[in-house]
């Protein structure tokens, strides 16, 4: 007979991980919006749209979230940021230092953290060590993501005949930074096109690339870094504050076409 007050062995600390694990991933095979992307442009987007209720999950093939925020260039690890988002680093608490005029400095690790805390615990659910390797396409409209296990794809010599699985949600965001791997998904299908990043001009490229944030496709969204790729943009370089800015704005142009949708939903 099972005595009482037994201690959790083995078998209850691996079956605690599949139930929470398994559940979540059940209530997240459908979402309002998937961002494909952990770095500081999803994450801030994220936390901004689960922020004003809405359910969002993270795709991000590595195991940590953060993408090149934790490295400000040159495997230096101080992040800056230009005006005006010296105003979202108060609104997030990371401290940071004005080394010039408008030029803003911060501690790469601390400002990471900061922000996957803000987007955790605004709701965001994540799926780390999972690749976005093909999208739902359903009568024009982008419906969802196809992932599979990172290592799956890593070494599809080692490992073969995985199949992936889909994940249906109302919008998709593409944060994976210069690759802009779903917007070059859609491009490989015919339903966008892509120009390629351009070369550095901070100056210009930080307000081109959050004035471009932007729906390139019904249902698909694009933010950060990304953004340049699709729209043939300069390059910032190691500054961050268009990331954020870009995330913040991705994230509101989705809330909007979620409540018109929702609007039309319910007439
Ligand atoms: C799942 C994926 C996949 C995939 C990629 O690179 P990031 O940090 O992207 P942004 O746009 O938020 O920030 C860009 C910034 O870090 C930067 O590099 C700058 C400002 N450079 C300027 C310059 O001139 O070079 O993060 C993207 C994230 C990463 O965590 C990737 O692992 C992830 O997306 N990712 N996740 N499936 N197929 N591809």
């Amino acid at each position: 007979m099972k005595r009482l007050f037994e201690k959790s062995g083995e078998k209850d600390v691996t079956k605690a991980i599949i139930s929470a694990f398994l559940s979540e991933l059940a209530e997240y095979v459908e979402s309002d919006c998937i961002i494909v992307g952990g770095g500081p442009s999803g994450l801030m987007a994220g936390a901004e749209l689960a922020k004003e209720g809405f359910k969002v999950v993270i795709i991000e093939r590595n195991n940590y979230l953060g993408g090149g925020f934790w490295i400000g260039g040159y495997l230096m690890n101080k992040v800056t940021f230009r005006a005006p988002a010296d105003k979202l680093l108060v609104d997030l608490g990371i401290p940071f230092k004005e080394v010039n005029y408008g030029l803003f400095v911060a501690d790469g690790p601390h400002a990471t953290s900061k922000l996957i805390s803000y987007a955790c615990s605004m709701g965001v659910k994540i799926l780390n060590m999972t690749i976005f390797e093909d999208v739902v396409v359903r009568e024009k409209k982008v419906a969802g993501c196809v992932v599979n296990w990172t290592p799956v794809e890593a070494l599809p010599r080692q490992i073969t005949c995985v199949d992936p699985i889909g994940l249906e949600s109302k919008t998709v965001l593409d944060a994976t930074g210069h690759d802009a791997q779903v917007a070059k998904k859609m491009e490989e299908r015919g339903f966008v096109k892509t120009r390629g990043y351009g070369a550095m001009w901070v100056d210009a490229s930080e307000d081109l690339i959050v004035q471009h944030t932007a729906e390139i496709y019904d249902g698909l969204f694009v933010a950060g870094m990304a953004v340049a790729t699709v729209f043939g943009l300069p390059r910032m370089g190691p500054t961050f504050g268009a990331m954020l800015l870009s995330g913040k704005k991705a994230a509101s142009l989705i809330k909007k076409k979620l409540e018109s949708e929702k609007d039309i939903f319910l007439r």
